[in-house]
């Protein structure tokens, strides 16, 4: 479905290599994942047709992501400088972006710098390297190892991983012990291993495996295996320990979300159709999008998803930067229960997992209106071949409701339909779906929102009923069906904020709410005023939510006044939140140090991309924002970064089970005197 601007977009072919896509990671397809790792390994024998990965000269741009045939490059160009072999895993491959200057003074049609950031993972000497490869000079341009660091998992890691537990006989015989003799029809989970205070222990690649009944059902979930947990050395290719803390019957029922499943469904509403006959309102030049004042470029990150670049609202005709860079820099998945089968669930979605390799193909009308126009994205699987997700971002406009309203009593009644852009992307991370959507207002206010959904995780219990536990408040989890609970726990995702305010230079400003004493000046006790406190360094600027205050914060201009004499500026305007519940001395707070504060700040560093640190995966603490931050750097008219960290404590319903119904949760960039009026006046009252 490819509308208006959309037919610019240059259209990747897609070919065998997406079976080789993350679809493969988990579930039912389990079984297919030695079938996708042979199509893989078969793949990198093909050639590919380089139109397939080509560039549009006319519309290419610094920030576009890696072709096709850059990656090829770029793997080519290690291969013949002697660095890696046919041995060589690729966890990451993302375009290493220009610095910030050359981007923004880019003039369409002139030379560019293309160079890739690579990972390269040797399992044997268990090694992870980091290059930096120029793809049009084919030169390696920097090329280090990174001690002591685990690169994120890749399908080869789950397959091993699934490999050496079915065959460790501790694991058969604790299975066996439950009634389970059919290992084929076990699903294992690899659980990243994260770190718990051993010092001791070596620097291998390990992970914690749990398994589940699943035979022929759809959802596995439905049947842990509890207490019997595989912890796995993925350097020695050994179970190391195979912890079984007793016999909890295995769940016999199973309980599947799909339409067969469910039984007798619902009579359907009636069509609602959203139809653009004259097309879509927004023009796609190559990656930038323009739509109602708004321009932007965006990309599908193998690690972060969905990045928006260059965003910026036109104002009379003349375009003003508010953000060069958006984007999810990390997320953190931290589980209430201590017992040996879950301590160790504090799971770095992005880092550990590649979040954005995780996107999937989008389906029109589910997953977005039929109005849609869909982006394929080129990833790289862990050989270091290319590969196309059809459809992994969707473009669309939507209905907005009232956008503003007013009736003069017996006189006029204005009022306007809003409309709104939505660019989404969903990534499935094991049992969990997380959508993204980027939503873009006529009033100048762009909105993030995150989607969750997919399967909670279970925890096989011995009672049937809470009847005799109410409010099951002596558990760390909830019952989700007799004998199935699941367990508390907290999604917690860090936004990385990169403003230019009408500019580079920018400050952080919080604005407190504070009633006055009741006296002379305010004799009714009514009077309360808004308080400013500029937030000058780094160390200031660690701030969490307060209801009492209104606490909210603001990036400024310091040198750019509006009409009024007022600092132009964007206001992070908090949604759905919550505080951590793991204690302040736990590993996952040390390891995940940015979910301590809702609101951080740094200068503008490249190197500099993620909350938890570019290697979280089995971290062992002090890395990302609470090691950058000690600096204490200046905050003052500086090239501002806003980190902002939200969560949402998920106390599981029954009505999230088999399958959670979307919740969502988000904030708002919205102009705090970037305008001097209301932007959307001009909005007419259209058809
Ligand atoms: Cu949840």
């Amino acid at each position: 479905l490819s509308q208006g601007g959309a037919k610019h977009f240059e259209r990747y072919s897609t070919n065998d290599a997406q079976n080789a896509s993350p679809q493969h990671f988990h579930g039912e397809r389990l079984v297919n994942y030695n079938v996708a790792v042979t199509i893989v390994v078969c793949f990198i024998f093909l050639s590919f047709s380089s139109t397939a990965f080509a560039q549009n000269a006319d519309t290419a741009h610094p920030l576009d992501p890696l072709t096709g045939g850059e990656i090829q490059a770029a793997v080519a160009t290690l291969r013949a400088a002697g660095k890696v072999t046919n041995n060589s895993r690729f966890p990451l491959i993302h375009l290493h972006e220009p610095p910030k200057a050359d981007a923004l003074n880019f003039k369409p049609g002139s030379p560019m710098r293309r160079e890739a950031f690579v990972v390269v993972y040797e399992r044997a000497s268990n090694q992870t390297f980091e290059a930096i490869v120029d793809v049009n000079g084919r030169r390696v341009v920097s090329w280090k190892e990174i001690a002591n660091v685990q690169p994120a998992f890749m399908l080869e890691d789950i397959v091993l991983a699934t490999d050496i537990v079915r065959s460790h006989p501790q694991w058969q015989a604790a299975l066996r012990k439950r009634g389970i003799n059919d290992f084929q029809n076990v699903q294992v989970d690899p659980w990243s291993a994260g770190y718990y205070g051993n010092a001791n222990e070596d620097r291998a690649r390990r992970c914690y495996a749990v398994s589940y009944y699943k035979s022929s059902a759809q959802n596995a979930y439905a049947r842990p295996i509890e207490g019997v947990v595989a912890y796995v050395n993925l350097t020695t290719r050994k179970v190391e320990r195979l912890v079984d803390t007793g016999v909890v019957p295995v769940p016999k029922a199973t309980s599947d979300y799909n339409a067969k499943a469910v039984g007798r469904l619902r009579t359907p509403p009636k069509p609602l159709q959203i139809l653009q006959p004259q097309g879509a309102s927004f023009e796609v030049r190559g990656r930038e999008v323009r739509w109602q004042n708004w321009r932007f470029r965006f990309a599908l990150h193998p690690r972060e998803g969905l990045v928006l670049y260059a965003v910026a609202y036109e104002d009379n005709g003349k375009p003003r930067s508010v953000l060069y860079r958006a984007s999810l820099s990390e997320m953190v998945v931290p589980y209430g229960d201590p017992s040996a089968g879950w301590f160790f669930k504090n799971v770095f979605d992005e880092g550990e997992a590649n979040l954005g390799w995780l996107c999937l193909s989008l389906e029109p009308r589910t997953d977005a209106p039929l109005n849609v126009v869909f982006f394929d994205s080129v990833m790289t699987n862990q050989i270091g071949a290319p590969y196309v997700i059809p459809r992994a971002v969707a473009l669309y406009e939507r209905d907005g409701g009232i956008l503003w309203k007013h009736a003069e009593f017996f006189a006029s009644n204005e009022s306007r339909r809003a409309r709104q852009l939505v660019l989404s992307c969903v990534a499935t991370v094991g049992n969990y779906d997380y959508g993204f959507h980027w939503i873009f207002h006529q009033d100048g206010t762009l909105e993030q929102e995150t989607l969750l959904t997919g399967v909670m995780t279970t925890k096989a219990v011995t009672r049937a009923s809470d009847a005799a536990m109410p409010h099951g408040e002596t558990s760390h989890g909830h019952l989700v069906m007799p004998f199935v609970e699941a367990v508390h726990h907290q999604h917690f995702f860090n936004f990385r904020l990169d403003f230019d305010v009408d500019g580079v230079g920018n400050s952080v400003v919080e604005m407190n709410t504070e009633s006055l004493p009741m006296d002379a000046s305010n004799p009714y006790g009514g009077a309360f005023v808004m308080k400013e406190t500029p937030l000058r360094h780094e160390q200031d600027a660690q701030r969490s939510l307060n209801l009492a205050s209104n606490r909210k914060w603001k990036v400024v201009n310091p040198s750019v006044q509006n009409a009024l004499g007022q600092p132009v500026g964007y206001a992070l305007l908090p949604g759905e939140n919550t505080v951590p519940f793991a204690h302040p001395d736990s590993w996952v707070r040390k390891r995940a140090g940015f979910v301590n504060a809702h609101v951080w700040a740094t200068p503008f560093s490249p190197t500099e991309m993620n909350a938890g640190g570019a290697y979280p995966n089995q971290s062992r603490g002090g890395d990302g924002l609470t090691q950058w931050i000690r600096a204490n750097r200046s905050l003052d008219n500086q090239d501002i970064v806003l980190w902002y960290t939200m969560g949402v404590t998920h106390i599981p319903r029954p009505e999230d089970w088999p399958i959670m119904p979307g919740h969502r949760l988000g904030f708002k960039l919205a102009p705090l005197g970037f305008f001097t009026r209301n932007p959307a006046l001009d909005v007419p009252k259209g058809e």
